[in-house]
């Protein structure tokens, strides 16, 4: 609570308060604020008459829930969003001057969304796809807004290819299927068939794409943008989100099936985190390169389907985004924010990344059709926390109410104002790059290595990873009907690697590749999740407990992990108490009827002394299931005899122990471990 109150003391908040309402309570109006008498039956000229067109009421519950839907959006149509605040750790000002990178001991309001990008807006969340991460800025100098991905590279060089590729990954259009999935002919035969996308599409078939958590991923600005000082001097950067509790991901098989046990997996998570005080936290990065150094990598700093290694080119950490506050409506906050890559502050500026360029067009236009006119800006989650002032007028929707006859520029009749700030008063000036060229439409030269950066990733997996990879691939393309675009992307891939290409090959039925093959060696170790941050606290555990359990130790037990942070859950042959021993009594949260081992990170079992055979064999199920999924398993009491009865003992992750304090440790490490990627299936 000490954090500002969970942030309620934040301009953007108190700015947000004046358009809050609340109904509990009070009496039911009409739009016009006429006191209504009767809501359920409609004016009709005698009971069983004609309903009459005077029934004023009646015309406006119906015109408003007529008009209720909005356009989703085109991309990113599944989102969840918070709000939070942004501190930076120490002044920026050797790279920039923008406001908010200053002083340390500001709170910056943020609000982010997080999103999958193909799936329609009420589509499952741990699909195989990218995430959106974008976050809005509220600085006293305007918004500035962050819209990246949780991956670091992007499909396409240029945006002009934009509408291509959302065409091809989205669902096919004579039948609008698959739903949220790349699995399917049209975009495997965009990737053959424009190999710019190798890179990204490694990404995508690694674990990168089926996150755990919103809390556990990486952000990433995906261009290279601009930073400039007071002085005027210019530095490229790169941004990076990092989440505090490293970059966690689930299996394929797992996530497929929590799409169906709890299609709100990821939005469930992230609200409840926060309703529970466990803020999400992720440190912001910034990459640097001077503008003089802009050639002196092995790429293209301009291409946005590469990244600059960790290694080669450093993470500085700069400040901590903590997101503390739930939305109060998701319509008015989440559906309604309005990104946009060039909402930016004096201080960051842009590149000559054909991509991002394209961008700068495309978020304003999309948010004319989705909100319904050129005033979005006005709505409360758009606002900025600092005054504006233009001759910007009218239009559908608008509410600001602006005094005077004067809407032009320049005036007498005002004394030319709203008036223009100069450098020095904090007006933005665009970085003045020289720039010379032929108008062409042609690509660089510069931009046409597809492969390398694939390899470096491929390279940068670890053992797991890797086979994670060449699955996901077999099963994309093994989705394919085509035999003919499965042998184009085998093809392709085999520039990437033969040792993957020819798994693949084998795994789908076509022929190996007919050349093929990476000189490139170099690898990333920062771009492997086996080298990320690893912590117990906010895994959910499963405790299957049953009637007749060891009272003492098992609270123990559990009291040892909630200090680690640790989120034991129930579950029991029924809701409500469960009997134990030394008169100790659980609630069940869950049956398992009601839940999965998908649903948890890890499965404690506890077992009683009068569990009945059904509650044994589905326990049996659950924690078969939790190995399968490569959870670390721990069994006390009678809930050993489960692990032995699987022959699972032996195996990497589990955890058996009888005394409570040792067991508890052990079994918290074995949680921060997260998976056991090398454990042997049986
Ligand atoms: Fe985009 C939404 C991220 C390329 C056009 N994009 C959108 C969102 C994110 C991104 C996170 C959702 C924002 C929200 O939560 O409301 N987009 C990216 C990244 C890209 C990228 C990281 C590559 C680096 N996007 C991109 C291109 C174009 C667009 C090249 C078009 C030229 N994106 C859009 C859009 C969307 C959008 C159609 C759909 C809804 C919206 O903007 O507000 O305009």
């Amino acid at each position: 609570m000490s954090d500002a109150s969970h942030g309620k003391k934040n301009k953007k908040n108190k700015q947000l308060e004046q358009f809050r309402s609340d109904d509990n309570g009070k009496k039911m109006t009409t739009d016009q604020g006429v006191k209504v008498s009767e809501d359920e039956f409609s004016l009709k000229a005698g009971e069983r008459g004609p309903t009459l067109m005077e029934d004023f009421h009646f015309r406006e519950k119906m015109t408003h829930f007529d008009h209720e839907r909005i356009p989703e959006r085109a991309v990113h149509a599944r989102g969840f969003a918070a709000h939070g605040e942004f501190q930076v750790y120490e002044s920026m000002k050797e790279y920039t001057k923008a406001g908010f990178l200053q002083d340390p001991s500001v709170k910056t309001p943020v609000f982010v969304r997080f999103s999958t990008v193909a799936g329609s807006k009420g589509s499952g969340e741990t699909v195989r796809d990218a995430r959106g991460f974008a976050t809005k800025f509220y600085t006293e100098e305007g918004n500035y807004d962050l819209v990246g991905n949780n991956i670091p590279v992007f499909f396409i060089q240029d945006a002009i290819k934009f509408p291509d590729l959302v065409h091809a990954l989205k669902p096919e259009p004579h039948n609008e299927m698959p739903q949220a999935a790349t699995a399917h002919d049209t975009f495997w035969d965009f990737v053959a068939n424009n190999q710019e996308a190798a890179h990204m599409v490694m990404w995508a078939m690694s674990d990168r794409a089926i996150p755990r958590s919103f809390r556990m991923m990486e952000g990433f600005g995906v261009h290279t943008f601009r930073l400039v000082n007071e002085q005027g001097e210019a530095h490229f950067v790169k941004f990076h989100w990092k989440p505090v509790l490293g970059t966690h991901s689930l299996v394929w098989d797992e996530a497929q099936k929590i799409n169906g046990k709890n299609p709100d997996f990821h939005r469930g998570d992230l609200y409840q985190s926060i309703e529970d005080g466990d803020f999400p936290e992720y440190e912001l990065g910034v990459q640097i390169i001077k503008e003089e150094d802009e050639f002196n990598l092995d790429f293209d700093i301009l291409d946005p389907t590469k990244l600059w290694p960790e290694e080669d080119v450093p993470v500085k950490l700069i400040g901590k985004m903590t997101l503390n506050r739930n939305v109060d409506n998701v319509f008015a906050e989440t559906e309604q924010v309005a990104f946009h890559p060039g909402n930016v502050v004096p201080g960051i500026d842009f590149s000559n990344d054909p991509l991002l360029q394209g961008r700068l067009f495309s978020y304003t236009d999309t948010q004319l059709i989705r909100l319904g006119g050129p005033n979005f800006h006005e709505l409360p989650i758009n606002r900025p926390v600092c005054p504006y002032h233009n001759n910007q007028r009218d239009g559908y929707g608008r509410m600001t109410i602006n005094k005077g006859p004067v809407s032009y520029h320049n005036n007498s009749l005002a004394d030319n104002t709203p008036a223009t700030s100069s450098e020095e008063e904090g007006g933005y000036v665009h970085y003045q790059e020289k720039v010379e060229g032929r108008k062409v439409r042609k690509r660089s030269e510069s931009f046409k290595d597809h492969f390398s950066q694939a390899t470096l990733f491929w390279n940068s997996m670890s053992e797991p990873e890797k086979q994670h990879i060449i699955s996901a691939f077999s099963f994309e393309l093994g989705k394919v009907g085509s035999k003919s675009v499965q042998q184009q992307n085998v093809d392709m891939f085999a520039n990437v690697s033969l040792d993957l290409a020819k798994a693949v090959a084998d795994n789908i039925g076509v022929d190996h590749p007919q050349g093929g093959g990476s000189d490139v060696t170099k690898s990333s170790p920062a771009l492997s999740q086996k080298n990320t941050k690893k912590n117990p606290s906010t895994r959910k555990v499963a405790v299957l407990v049953g009637e007749g359990f060891d009272g003492t130790e098992v609270s123990s037990v559990l009291a040892a992990l909630k200090v680690e942070g640790v989120i034991p859950e129930i579950i029991s042959e029924k809701l409500g108490n469960v009997k134990g021993s030394d008169n100790i009594e659980f609630t069940a949260d869950h049956t398992f009827l009601t839940v999965d081992s998908v649903l948890f990170d890890a499965v404690y079992a506890v077992g009683g002394s009068k569990v009945s055979d059904r509650f044994h064999q589905d326990a049996m199920y659950f924690i078969d299931e939790a190995f399968r999924h490569f959870k670390p398993l721990g069994a006390t009491h009678e809930g050993k005899k489960w692990l032995k009865k699987a022959d699972l003992v032996n195996s990497k992750g589990v955890v058996l122990g009888d005394d409570s304090s040792e067991f508890a440790s052990n079994f918290s490490k074995a949680i921060a471990s997260h998976r056991f990627w090398d454990r042997q299936l049986i």
